[in-house]
This record gives structure tokens, C-alpha cells and sequence, in this order.
């Protein structure tokens, strides 16, 4: 026989859901890694990918690896999922790309400039207040008081409510894992905000210059339909604050746990964008994400069926040692294009220069006021099946 030789992928019995994994998936990915370059996973009854080439060339297949059946481990076209789905993220081209192209528009770098000035200012105002103040938990103060401060007045959200933002986005990050405790116990927290969701979809509940109103107008140009205008919204309160919120706490832990990283941002503080880039690569706040093969395909040699669902582990392929230098060391110069936090590809994140503009800011405003954050008791994460989540960061903040 010659050519098309392709043999069995090798099983590995590791549980990418289970507590003890999430706890510290870092500490798993050698082994996911170094199973193969595809591997089968019995415990969850999907294929995965873990390095950075299988799961870079993945991202950028969207025709064999498709997102319209969920990017989730559920089938949608085996099971209704537990909301109608997203039209960006959850579809394919030829729909995706017009409705990326929409919300692309709508999402525009010069939108986002005229309110940076305003943005640094009020991460200048809470950098200022929690400096010098003795040990605090970062989580609540600065990784969700600063997006919450910015981000629910870009869309254009009314006061009422905001509340529900993160409780809401928790239980669609952990949507696409399995239907374990995680899920089921956040879904019951956050009965009340997928009602308060929808509702702050619809043109009424939103204010006039946001981006939440701005896909309504494009609706009223004919770019989609007012139906369709509304479930574009969700994606904004879906993927907007609970990423950023554990993207900034992560910046600030890779800060407190390598000092001297800061020390060299301070000592050349136009190192900030390739700072907050070297974050997301080594801090992988979206841990993974599913697709589902649309034919028959093999991967360095192994046969991957139809119909399959692919679990791509993209914070693995971030320091995958097969791509990058001492992967495990926040290097603040290091090069970080083809990390894949942000994803890759047609998918990619729509938000990213929100994500960057806000994590910038943050940056900033301590490089201003802060000459060291220091580590006052030990880290907690706040268990998702998706995010590598911070539940609480104790630090000190020495003034500058
Ligand atoms: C990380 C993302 C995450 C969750 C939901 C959506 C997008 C959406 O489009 O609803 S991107």
C-alpha cells in the first residue's frame, strides 16, 4: 500500500473538566502535549489538540473545523443548546462573515480612541485609591471594578442591573464544558441575569451613541435584521467583561509573581502593549475551545472522523516548548506573535482591541503610581470550564 497511511490516535486518560484539572491546567499540559500531536480523550468522548502548530492550523481550517456546531463539547446538531446561538461564534461562513463584517464596523479601533483618554483616566483615579492601602483582593477592586467602569458604558447599558454581567458570562464560559457542578451551580446564581440579558438586548433598554445601538442602525440599513441585531448585542455582554475581567487579574499575577518583570516595565514603560500581550500568551484566560470536523481529516497521520468534536487547547499551544522559548517564564520582551489567546483565524477575537486598550490602561495607571505589587497571600482561582478564572488576588501596592 502506498500513500494515506494513517494510523489510530492515541488515548490519553486525562479529564480536561475535572476540579483537580482546572485547578491547575498548566501543570496537565506536558502530558497533553506530549501524548501526540492528536490524542483521543475517553473521558469526555472527544478528540484534542494541544500544541501550538495542530491547534494554530486548526484555527485557520474553519471549513474542516467548523464553529457552527458548537464551539462548545455539545453537538448542536445532536443537542439543542442551552441558548439560541451565537451568530458570530457560533456560526459559519457565508453567515459569519456578514455578520463579522457588521459588528467589525461597529467595533472600530477609531471609536475606541476618542474614549481612551477618558478610559486612562479612570484607571489613573483607581490606581491612585488602591495604592499605599495595605493588602487587598485585586479581583473585585481593580479586574472587575475597571472593565465594569468602562465597558457596560461602551455598549451603551443602562445603570440597573449591571450586576448580572459576570454571573451571566460565567455560566456561558462554563456552557462549554460538559453539564457538571460547575455549570449546574452557576446557572442557578445566574437564573435571574439570562432574563436581565436578554432584555438589555433590545433597542428600547439601550442608549443612543453605544455599540449596542449602533448594530440597531445597521439593522435599520439592511446589514441584518432587528432580530438578528439583538442576539449581536449578547455577544458583546457574553464576551466582554468576564475575558477582560481574568485577563487584567492575570496581568497584574504575572506582575506580583515575577517582580522583576516589573521592575523592567517600569525601567521602559513603552514595553506596555508587548507587556499585556506576553500576558495573554502566558496566562491563557480562555483556556480552550471546541470545533466539530466537517469531513473525514487527518492530522500528522492520524484519522479524524466526521462529526468528531475537537477540543483545542489553546493556553497548552501558548507555551508549547516545540514553539517557544522557556514557555513557562512571563518575558515581557519576548516575541508573542501567533499566540493564540485571542484565538486565530476567522474567529478572532472581536474585541481584542477593547481587551488590549482596557489591560493597557490598567498597566499605566500602576506604572504611574505603583512601584511594586506584592504578593500578600496566596491566589485563588474561581473554577470554569473555560477561563482560567481568578476568584481572589491578595496584593499590596507600594506607591511610587
Ligand atoms: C471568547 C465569545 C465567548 C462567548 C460568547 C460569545 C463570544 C458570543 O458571541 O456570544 S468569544
Amino acid at each position: 500500500m502506498t500513500g494515506n497511511m494513517t494510523s489510530r490516535v492515541p488515548d490519553l486518560d486525562i479529564d480536561p473538566f475535572d476540579p483537580a484539572f482546572l485547578e491547575d491546567p498548566f501543570a496537565a499540559h506536558p502530558r497533553l502535549r506530549d501524548a501526540g500531536a492528536v490524542m483521543f480523550l475517553p473521558a469526555i468522548g472527544c478528540f484534542a489538540m494541544a500544541r501550538h502548530a495542530q491547534v494554530q492550523d486548526a484555527l485557520k481550517d474553519f471549513a474542516t473545523f467548523v464553529s457552527g456546531r458548537g464551539v462548545g463539547l455539545a453537538d448542536f446538531l445532536k443537542e439543542t443548546p442551552w441558548r439560541p446561538p451565537s451568530l458570530l461564534l457560533e456560526a459559519d461562513p457565508p453567515m459569519h462573515d456578514r455578520t463579522r463584517g457588521l459588528m467589525n464596523r461597529v467595533a472600530s479601533l477609531s471609536s475606541l480612541r476618542t474614549v481612551m483618554p477618558e478610559w486612562q483616566a479612570k484607571a489613573d483615579a483607581l490606581a491612585a485609591q488602591l495604592v499605599g492601602r495595605g493588602a487587598f483582593d485585586a479581583v473585585p477592586a481593580l479586574a472587575e471594578a475597571f472593565p465594569l467602569s468602562v465597558f457596560p458604558d461602551l455598549i451603551g447599558l443602562r445603570q440597573d442591573g449591571r450586576e448580572n454581567l459576570i454571573p451571566y458570562a460565567t455560566v456561558a464560559f462554563n456552557a462549554f464544558g460538559p453539564r457538571n457542578a460547575l455549570l449546574a451551580e452557576t446557572m442557578e446564581a445566574a437564573r435571574n441575569a439570562t432574563e436581565w440579558v436578554a432584555q438589555s438586548c433590545r433597542r428600547e433598554m439601550l442608549l443612543d451613541g453605544g455599540w449596542g445601538m449602533k448594530v440597531f442602525e445597521a439593522a435599520d440599513r439592511g446589514e441584518c435584521t432587528h432580530d438578528e441585531a439583538e442576539r449581536l448585542v449578547r455577544s458583546f455582554l457574553t464576551a466582554g467583561v468576564d475575558t477582560t475581567v481574568n485577563g487584567i487579574a492575570t496581568l497584574v499575577h504575572a506582575f506580583a509573581a515575577f517582580p522583576e518583570e516589573w521592575q523592567r516595565l517600569r525601567a521602559a514603560p513603552g514595553l506596555v502593549k508587548k507587556a499585556v500581550e506576553e500576558s495573554l500568551r502566558w496566562g491563557g484566560p480562555v483556556q480552550t475551545f471546541f470545533r466539530t470536523t466537517s469531513r473525514d481529516v487527518a492530522i500528522a497521520g492520524h484519522d479524524i472522523p466526521e462529526g468528531a468534536k475537537v477540543l483545542l487547547f489553546l493556553a497548552a499551544a501558548n507555551r508549547d516548548p516545540r514553539k517557544w522559548t522557556d514557555p513557562d517564564r512571563f518575558d515581557i520582551t519576548r516575541q508573542t506573535s501567533g499566540h493564540v489567546g485571542f484565538g486565530f483565524g476567522i474567529h478572532q477575537c472581536l474585541g481584542q482591541m477593547v481587551a488590549r486598550m482596557e489591560a493597557e490602561a490598567v498597566a499605566n495607571a500602576l506604572l504611574k503610581h505603583v512601584s511594586e505589587i506584592r504578593p500578600a497571600g496566596p491566589l485563588r482561582r474561581r473554577l470554569n470550564n473555560t477561563l482560567h478564572a481568578v476568584g481572589e488576588l491578595p496584593i499590596e501596592l507600594l506607591p511610587a
